[in-house]
């Protein structure tokens, strides 16, 4: 690896939650330029986002100056009228409706300090329980799952290098593939069986390296996860010491998959008899002698029985005797690139930081203790992501929404539906550094610095806290959101001081607050991350960090892991006459979610302008597709224009776009608001649909709508 060369600073690439280490250094043409950096995790790798993430720093699609609408049009404002305006119309719309009149809607791309925040920033500034954040739509099933089994949810509960150990890994749901590039240098067991509706590149590389490709019908995992434990069990692969001496509820989840033997999972799954068998056998003998892991991404977890879904992997990876284990392991991959760290720090609606609930007496007292205010000052919970976002301008809800680090204009389900939500207040303020869809119909869009200008911490997908360093100064013109939390903090009366703006000050008071919480960061110091420790939470102490948990125990008071008796559920919506197909979405490697980022990066958006839909060429012929035409996707929610990209590989009944694009090419106009009932996760991943050919085609691709319908502030 190339050592610093001068000017050139050492943090993290701003994306997902691996996290790559990377070198940000001037490119000699006014420019910034990134390139890896030597680090565990991606080992001196970058995938193309990675390396065209200096781009935006220096694009005249930045944002430079805040701006407000006037007369229908946003224009140009200087700070002071900015935050003095949402002062104001902040202070009047909670005296009409109540401290709850206005919420917050947060991220977990947002840093350690940032969060945790933005959580303070709410409870106290606006006194309202209204906040919660886009990690909702993200890994929360798997956060819930991993809670009632093991008392405890870090995504990873192992350093990610632990993985090339193993004698087999699982995914399911999961394409690291495009998602996480870097990762499959890890991913070396001699067999990876890859559960996925379609032939991933991950999917192939399962195939490739002599390993599985098991694609079921998209919403059946948990069915097809009773069907690997039924078959293991018939093997006589189960861990039945493990099982005796760490665990409870074997007998009542065995119950369940009593009724899942392999030929009854296949009519269900779509997955054949022999193939569930054969994975069954791949990991359980893995499990017994090198070791396995079972992993899980969004696939399996983003539905509306998400949580029974992740549970029902985890049940397998129990009766294998993989968690808690060295060398084995099941785990969740985190997303976003702080989403692990978004999620501790209380900008969720339930949460205080530390992991802690609001709800909780004890949590209440130690973080008003840590604020300086009484107990009663802190409201209690508020309501989940979507269910925040349907409410927006309806009387029980919100009537103004401050958005940090989101763009849920595109990125939410019944998104057709959220953007009238969005439309509907009396005020929206984004802070955002690029002209999102959501900001484009905002009141008030503050610009903000970006990850290469600013300090502060993020903790990866492995629980490991990073330092983020600042390369170069933030145009002028442009704050921080801590900045922005501060200005408008003091102009709420909040007193001097209470919202620090430099993140030093917030990780020492961050610490604090989640101090004897589950993700205990009394321990992480900036000083420690400077000195390139690696540190894993918890840490409560100077010194102290975690990487693998559970060795010993798990966070349940007998320090047993729990199985969850979970059944199979059918998808909330399923396919018939009118809509025959079933629609599943996700990524591909060159973009990032909303891309409102990437769509805006010359080389990314050039590789892929447009949303694509892949088909099955029999069922492209079947409803008259040409490859390279546009089709119309239709669900009972919306409709969607995608390019036809013919796959043989692809499942006839199932079709799938990404999410990456707006305008009319806005996959979730398509998806269904269906949420789980612990989570609160949408199901992102099923809906019904139908498809025809669409002449002429699309409007500019993926161009941001018409801000048309924002109220005017003033
Ligand atoms: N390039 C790129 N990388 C990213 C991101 C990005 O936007 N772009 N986002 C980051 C974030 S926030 C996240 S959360 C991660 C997500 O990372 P992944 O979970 O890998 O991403 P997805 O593409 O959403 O979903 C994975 C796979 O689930 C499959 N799938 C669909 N339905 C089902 C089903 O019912 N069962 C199963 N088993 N599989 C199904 C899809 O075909 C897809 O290949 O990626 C992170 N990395
Ligand atoms: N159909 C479908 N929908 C999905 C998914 C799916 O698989 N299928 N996946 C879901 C998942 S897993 C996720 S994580 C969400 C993500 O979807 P979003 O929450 O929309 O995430 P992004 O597109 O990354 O939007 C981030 C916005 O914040 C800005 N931003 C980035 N960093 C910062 C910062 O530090 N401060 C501020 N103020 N702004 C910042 C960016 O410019 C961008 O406009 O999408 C969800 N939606
Ligand atoms: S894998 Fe994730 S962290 Fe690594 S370079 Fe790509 S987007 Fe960045
Ligand atoms: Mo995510």
């Amino acid at each position: 690896m190339s050592p610093a060369g001068r000017g050139a600073t050492a943090t993290h690439c701003p994306y997902c939650a691996l996290q790559c280490a990377m070198f940000v250094e001037p490119d000699g043409q006014g420019g910034w330029a990134t390139r890896p950096r030597d680090f565990p995790v991606n080992r001196g790798g970058l995938c193309r986002k990675g390396w065209t993430a200096g781009e935006l720093l220096t694009s005249p699609e930045r944002l430079g100056t805040p701006l407000v609408r006037r007369g229908g049009e946003l224009a140009e404002a200087t700070w002071e009228q900015a935050l003095d305006l949402v002062a104001e119309r902040v202070g009047a719309l909670q005296a009409e409706h109540g401290p709850d009149g206005v919420g917050v809607f947060g991220a977990g791309g947002l840093t350690n300090e940032k969060s945790y925040l933005l959580g303070k920033f709410t409870r106290l500034a606006l006194g309202s329980r209204m906040i919660d954040y886009n990690g909702r739509f993200c890994m929360s099933s798997a956060a819930a799952a991993a809670v009632r089994a093991f008392g405890l949810d870090r995504g990873l509960p192992f350093p990610v290098s632990d993985l090339s150990g193993a004698g087999a890994v699982l995914l399911a749901g999961a394409n690291p593939a495009e998602t996480m590039p870097p990762l499959m240098g890890h991913l070396t067991a001699p067999a990876l069986v890859v559960v996925d509706p379609r032939r991933t590149a991950t999917a192939q590389a399962a195939l490739d390296g002599g390993g599985l490709h098991l694609a079921p019908r998209p919403g059946t995992d948990t069915a097809l996860a009773l069907g690997l434990l039924h078959a293991a069990r018939l093997e006589g692969l189960l861990d039945t010491g493990y099982i005796a001496e760490r665990t409870a509820g074997f007998e009542a989840a065995w119950e369940q998959a009593a009724a899942w033997w392999p030929e009854r999972t296949e009519l269900q799954t779509g997955v054949s008899a022999s193939r569930i068998r054969a994975a069954a056998r791949l990991l359980g003998t893995a499990a017994a002698d090198q070791g396995a892991y079972v992993l899980t991404g969004r696939g399996t977890e983003q539905h509306a029985k998400g949580t029974d879904s992740a549970s029902a992997w985890i049940n397998l990876a129990l009766a294998l005797g993989l968690p808690g284990r060295q060398g084995s392991g099941w785990g969740c991959l985190t997303g976003q690139g702080n989403g692990q760290g978004g999620r501790e720090h209380g900008q969720k609606a339930d949460q205080l930081p530390g992991y802690r609930m609001i709800t909780d007496a004890a949590a209440r007292e130690h973080v008003a203790g840590v604020w300086g205010v009484d107990e009663a000052d802190i409201p209690g919970a508020g309501v989940s992501a979507y269910e925040l976002l349907d409410s927006l301008g309806t009387p029980s809800g919100p009537k103004g929404l401050l958005v940090f680090g989101s763009n849920p204009a595109v990125s939410a389900p019944a998104a057709a539906g959220v953007r009238e939500r969005l439309d509907s207040l009396d005020l929206l303020v984004v802070a955002d550094f690029v002209m999102s869809e959501t900001a484009a119909r905002a009141d008030v869009v503050l610009p903000v610095a970006q990850w290469a200008e600013e300090e502060g911490t993020m903790t990866n997908l492995e629980g490991r806290v990073l330092r983020r360093r600042r390369a170069l100064a933030p145009p002028p013109g442009v704050r921080t959101d801590l900045e922005v939390l501060a200005g408008l903090a003091e102009r709420l009366g909040q007193p001097a001081g209470r919202f620090p703006s430099d993140p030093d000050a917030v990780l020492a008071e961050l610490g604090r607050a989640s101090a004897g919480g589950a993700a205990d960061y009394g321990g992480v110091s900036a000083q420690r991350l400077e000195d390139g420790e690696a540190v894993h939470w918890p840490a409560p102490a100077p010194g102290a960090s975690t990487p693998r948990l559970f060795l010993e125990g798990f966070a349940h008071p007998d320090g047993r892991a729990r199985f969850r008796p979970v059944g199979h559920t059918p998808a909330a919506e399923q396919a018939d006459a009118d809509y025959p197909l079933v629609v599943t979405t996700g990524r591909t490697m060159g973009h990032y979610q909303s891309g409102a980022q990437t769509r805006r990066i010359g080389e990314l958006a050039a590789a892929d302008p447009q949303a694509w839909v892949e088909v099955h060429p029999d069922t492209a012929a079947e409803h008259g597709l040409a490859p390279g035409e546009w089709a119309r996707l239709t669900a009972r929610r919306g409709t969607m224009l995608a390019r036809v990209r013919l796959v043989p590989t692809a499942r006839r009944d199932t079709v799938f776009v990404p999410f990456h694009f707006g305008g009319d090419q806005t996959a979730n106009d398509l998806t269904n608001p269906a949420l789980d009932p612990l989570s609160r996760m949408p199901e992102f991943k099923v809906a019904a649909a139908r498809i025809e050919p669409a002449a002429p085609g699309p409007s500019p691709a993926g161009a941001a709508p018409a801000a048309a319908g924002a109220a005017a502030p003033d």
